[in-house]
């Protein structure tokens, strides 16, 4: 349902909107169910024009009343367990389950841009060939990557819909979290959380490519191979 307006570009993308679904027609029945029967009561109970009627005061404590409240909310407690048993796998397999890498990325925000650092060859940040783009990611497709995520002011929020991904961004804090990108193509990220008046003005452009293309993009990035090109040749 969800994958016709946005498409699932992660390989938990699904597993999230099968839970959006799960809850949205667990949630839609009952309302359908409520609105039924609100209005069934209001036609039968109607008191026709003119009637001197004087509606009746229900205390709640028969027996046969009680059971207009205890029957449905046993039943909703019962479709609880499924939310509540999906939820939790959901969450423990996207966010807590980190399977091992392919790949690393740091991912800093800041007001208001994303920097994006790929290792280089040597796999090891903070190093003379890392490469730092900014508001493009480049990645692999069916790659497992892990993304460090900082921030270098105040709260943000990286978000890429397609994915189905958002983790929040906290000054101070260095958040580890995963996801393998499974379709290529160009997606947005934004960031999902107010954080001054340029928020609107922080989106980034995904794009993920195969294993080739972004084995070439990454040799003619590196900053290694720019300085060897740029750096002027010196002989004696
Ligand atoms: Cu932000």
């Amino acid at each position: 349902m969800i994958e016709s307006y946005l498409p699932q570009a992660s390989t938990f993308a699904g597993d999230i909107d099968w839970l959006f679904s799960m809850v949205f027609w667990i949630v839609g029945a009952w309302f359908l169910v409520c609105s039924g029967v609100f209005f069934w009561l209001v036609f039968k109970f109607r008191v026709p024009n003119g009637s001197q009627a004087t509606a009746e005061y229900i205390t709640g404590e028969e027996k046969s009343q009680k059971r207009w409240v205890t029957i449905p909310h046993l039943l909703v407690l019962f479709c609880d367990v499924f939310i509540i048993y999906g939820a939790v796998k959901v969450w423990y397999d996207v966010k807590q389950y980190l399977p091992p890498p392919d790949q690393e990325i740091q991912i800093i925000a800041q007001q208001w841009a994303w920097t994006f650092v790929h290792p280089g060859a040597d796999q090891k940040f903070d190093t003379a060939d890392d490469i730092h783009t900014v508001n493009e990611l480049r990645l692999q497709e069916d790659a497992v990557y892990h993304y460090h995520l900082s921030s270098n002011d105040v709260m943000h929020d990286f978000s890429v819909p397609v994915f189905r991904l958002k983790q929040d961004a906290i000054p101070g804090r260095v958040i580890t979290g995963w996801f393998t990108p499974t379709e290529s193509g160009e997606f947005d990220i934004q960031c999902a959380e107010i954080c001054g008046i340029g928020h609107g003005l922080m989106p980034a452009r995904l794009v993920v490519e195969d294993a080739a293309a972004h084995t070439a993009w990454l040799a003619e990035r590196s900053p290694v191979k720019l300085a060897a090109v740029t750096s002027p040749v010196v002989e004696n």
